[in-house]
């Protein structure tokens, strides 16, 4: 294998798997394990869906709809426009190529094969070099408590286009699931473990909540850094500003250090919040401010090094 050094990354959709794709231009890909999302993951059309590992590999395969940041380009959607005529759910869209790999998968999990078997198959047959786990292979689902009432990530995140005020979170199944094959030994022995700026509180925590993760990252001797998911108190994308004001009192780089505090020894923040460095390394995280904003390869790959630069440089 080539050199460098092992890199855990935990990460959930758009923004975990545009990190990586810049931690993959920076870093031997092999280096390189993802533990992925799973809360998000449900039931459509009799179709399981993984939608953060789904962005993970076709963001890194370089087949995904960059506007969107998920699914793929090219993509048609033929199938779902006859579901439409046919009376089925159209809310969530499922493009033609996309289905495809919603096909393969649900077919083997109703077989009897773990996600992370296929996962790891699909990954291989695109062409990868990361290693993907998703953090388990027991089921852990996000469920929000919301001003419109109870329901699955994917009903408030996409049908109401996460505009319903969320009040709790929990992740069912969570207590007694287990960490997917491979995932504490990553966390363990990894040189650098990165959280990638994907929202705390709907795609870290479910990662987090698998018993042993937040254990595993806390025994850790090595460091654990954050790359920050708001700048100048506004979510880069989705409603993690609106989730950290309910739940931390502020969009910023130290509510979100806050709420990794039991692990957090770095953290990477935007140019526009350089302030608030002195802040975090008062309470003893490490920090740096650079651009996060990550538009397209060349900054993907800026961000990634400036996160091992911080977190992997000896004299700091
Ligand atoms: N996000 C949307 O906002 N609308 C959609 O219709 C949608 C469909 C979809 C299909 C496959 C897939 O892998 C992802 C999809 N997403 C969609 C993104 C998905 O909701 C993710 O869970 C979020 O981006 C959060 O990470």
């Amino acid at each position: 294998m080539e050199p460098g050094p092992d890199v855990t990354v935990l990460a959930g959709g758009v923004g975990g798997a545009r990190f990586l794709q810049g931690l993959a231009a920076v870093l031997p890909p092999e280096r390189i394990t993802v533990v992925g999302n799973v809360g998000d993951d449900f039931e459509i059309l009799g179709l399981h869906v993984s939608p953060d590992l789904d962005t993970v590999l076709y963001t890194l395969a370089g087949v995904v709809n960059e506007e969107s940041g998920w699914g793929r380009r090219p993509e048609t959607a033929h199938a779902l426009e006859v579901v439409g005529e046919l009376g089925g759910e159209t809310w969530f869209f499922l493009g033609d190529r996309d289905l495809g790999l919603h096909l393969v998968r649900t077919e083997r999990l109703r077989r009897g094969e773990t996600l992370s078997a296929i996962t790891d198959d699909v990954r291989r047959r695109l062409g990868l070099r990361v290693r993907l786990l998703p953090a388990s292979d027991d089921p852990v689902r996000t469920v929000v408590t919301t001003d419109r009432g109870e329901m699955d990530f994917q009903t408030y995140f996409v049908r109401y286009r996460h505009e319903p005020e969320v009040r709790a979170v929990r992740f069912e199944g969570a207590d007694g699931a287990r960490p997917a094959p491979g995932v504490l030994g990553a966390l363990a022995e990894a040189d650098l473990v990165v959280v990638a700026p994907s929202n705390p509180f709907l795609s870290i925590d479910p990662i987090l909540a698998v018993p042993g993760v937040t254990e595993a990252l806390s025994r850790r001797g090595g460091p654990i850094a954050a790359v920050t998911p708001v700048v100048a108190g506004r979510a880069v994308k989705g409603p993690a500003d609106r989730l950290l004001r309910t739940f931390a009192g502020e969009a910023s780089p130290a509510a979100v250090a806050r709420h990794y505090a039991s692990f957090l020894t770095h953290m990477l923040v935007d140019r526009a919040d350089a302030a608030s460095v002195d802040e975090l390394e008062a309470v003893g995280v490490r920090a740096a401010a650079a651009n996060t904003i990550m538009r397209d390869r060349s900054a993907r790959a800026a961000v990634a090094r400036a996160t091992l630069d911080l977190a992997l440089s000896e004299e700091r």
